[in-house]
């Protein structure tokens, strides 16, 4: 079983990724954060940025959510996600190394837009706040936490540390935590 705490912070990430705030995630909700990213770097439509973009929400639809609809309706709800998330989470090493890991390698990819290899608080919060929805003061917030070393910029180790902490970790202390914002207060 997942805790309390692995719970919650899949259904706030849930919540982010519901961008039309129906209650499931569909391919829509993804095509919408797609253009919220889009627009956000500043990307030209039909440009090979846009392209990619497009491209990688279309691959986290095919291969990491459509396979948790169990009932076929083409929409993730709460219990499927979090299903689909705890076989993940549980299965040893592969889970989160097959299914998780290259997702936020892809991400890394895209939110490194001057290509040094590493992801300043600019580039951090343009992803937050776009992709994710979160608020100006929030991804603020997150990236604080996650800059582990404190020195402005985020390594691509940091980032995984970070991303398998979020995933699996049912630690509260774990900064990882924080990768998506403060989690919203219980009750
Ligand atoms: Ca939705
Ligand atoms: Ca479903
Ligand atoms: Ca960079």
């Amino acid at each position: 079983m997942l805790n309390d705490l692995q719970q919650r912070k899949l259904a706030h990430l849930f919540t982010l990724l519901d961008v039309d705030d129906d209650g499931t995630v569909d391919k829509m909700d993804y095509t919408a954060s797609a253009d919220r990213l889009v627009n956000a770097f500043g990307f030209a439509p039909g440009s090979t940025e846009s392209r990619r973009v497009r491209e990688r929400y279309a691959r986290l639809w095919d291969e990491v959510t459509l396979p948790m609809d169990a009932d076929g309706d083409e929409r993730v709800e709460l219990k499927e996600f979090t299903a689909g998330f705890y076989r993940f989470v549980t299965q040893p090493g592969t889970g989160y190394h097959t299914h998780i890991a290259p997702v936020a390698d892809a991400f890394y990819d895209l939110m490194d837009t001057d290509g040094d290899g590493r992801i300043t608080r600019i580039e951090y919060l343009r992803m937050a706040e776009s992709a994710f929805r979160l608020s100006e003061a929030n991804a603020a917030v997150a990236f604080e936490r996650l800059d582990l070393d404190g020195n402005g910029s985020l390594s691509r180790q940091e980032l995984h540390v970070a991303n398998e902490q979020f995933f699996r970790s049912p630690d509260p202390e774990s900064r990882g935590n924080w990768l998506f914002g403060p989690l919203p207060a219980l009750g």
